[in-house]
């Protein structure tokens, strides 16, 4: 599965693994870059030092290369920026915002920036000031997310930067890769079902609550603020949608979410908490380690893909 992704990187499939705040720390970024795809380290919300010290960790147990999502709203943005040239991260994918004035130091110190994008606009800026690849999510994906479908967004992104594009949002088998790739994308990036491996660091309530989902079981809330979050439907999710429709304050709806993933993730109140995940979460239904995953995804799309001539 050569690809502009592959040769990009230095990895052996052109398979991502989401920049997840509070699951994508370093036992599944090691697993999914000794696999052969890209593992990432989801810098969330949590402060450098923390970031410098999964990198750290992370390259005990993978000689391969793996990256760091930098999430942009978070307050730490700036210093984990800095230590992303610091600790010699080959890659940084960037989420929820506009990396541009990060680009020169990253740039500078031989990174690869891949942002993740949601419009054909901030595609083509990112191009313009040095992206090496860009991420273009759909708005199928799990937690913070845009307005377009990945179906719509994947082909048009494609047709307006000459980078390589990857795409994201409801994929979690072969058939979505390989559609993926007939619409362009040279790599696709997946959250959902590395959620439910083996090296995935999550409380079991959440792995539970995402196998046994339906295909209508996603919610988003805050449209009404501009952060529009996708989780699983529970009671966090209804009380948010009763109070955004009765004209809750910001104030009000944040407080109900605030904490609400680690709340999830960590303790495994999936009740209360936000349960992130995509909407093909009603379609992963095991848990396997990384390389079970990719080595079933390859195969799957390798299948589909042959005689197409789309890769090597
Ligand atoms: O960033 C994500 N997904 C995330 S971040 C996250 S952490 C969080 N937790 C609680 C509330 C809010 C966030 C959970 N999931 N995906 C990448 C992504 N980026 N999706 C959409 C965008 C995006 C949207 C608008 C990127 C840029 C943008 O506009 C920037 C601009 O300046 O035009």
């Amino acid at each position: 599965m050569k690809t502009g992704i592959t040769k990009l990187l230095g990895i052996t499939y052109p398979i991502i693994q989401g920049g997840m705040a509070w699951v994508a720390e370093y036992h599944l970024a090691a697993a999914v870059s000794s696999a052969g795809g890209l593992g990432l380290i989801g810098a969330a919300s949590a402060p450098a030092e923390w970031v410098r010290e999964q990198v750290r960790e992370a390259k005990k147990l993978t000689d391969k290369p793996f990256g760091v999502n930098i999430m942009l709203m978070s307050p730490y943005a700036d210093e984990v920026a800095r230590v992303i040239v610091e600790e010699g991260v080959p890659v940084v994918t960037t989420g929820a915002g506009n990396p541009e004035k990060y680009m020169k130091m990253w740039k500078e110190a031989g990174v690869k920036v891949i942002p993740v994008v949601a419009s054909v606009a901030l595609a083509k800026r990112m191009e313009r000031c040095g992206a090496d690849a860009v991420v273009a999510e759909g708005t199928e994906s799990g937690g913070h997310i845009g307005e377009l479908t990945t179906m719509v967004l994947v082909p048009q992104v494609v047709d307006a930067v000459k980078i390589p594009v990857i795409a994201a949002g409801g994929i979690a088998d072969g058939r979505g890769i390989a559609a993926a790739m007939m619409l362009g994308a040279q790599g696709v990036q997946m959250g959902t079902h590395f959620v439910v491996t083996k090296e995935a660091v999550v409380h079991e309530n959440y792995k539970k609550r995402i196998l046994g989902a339906k295909d209508i079981d996603s919610r988003v809330t805050g449209r009404s603020t501009g952060h529009p979050v996708r989780a699983l439907r529970n009671e966090m999710t209804k009380k948010y949608q009763e109070l955004e429709k009765s004209g809750a304050s910001f104030e009000e709806l944040e407080l109900l979410t605030l904490g609400s993933l680690r709340k999830a993730v960590v303790e495994g109140d999936v009740k209360n908490g936000s349960v992130m995940a995509g909407q093909i979460a009603g379609m992963v239904k095991e848990e396997l380690t990384c390389q079970e995953l990719i080595e079933k995804l390859v195969k799957e799309t390798d299948s589909l893909m042959k005689g197409t001539g789309i890769y090597e």
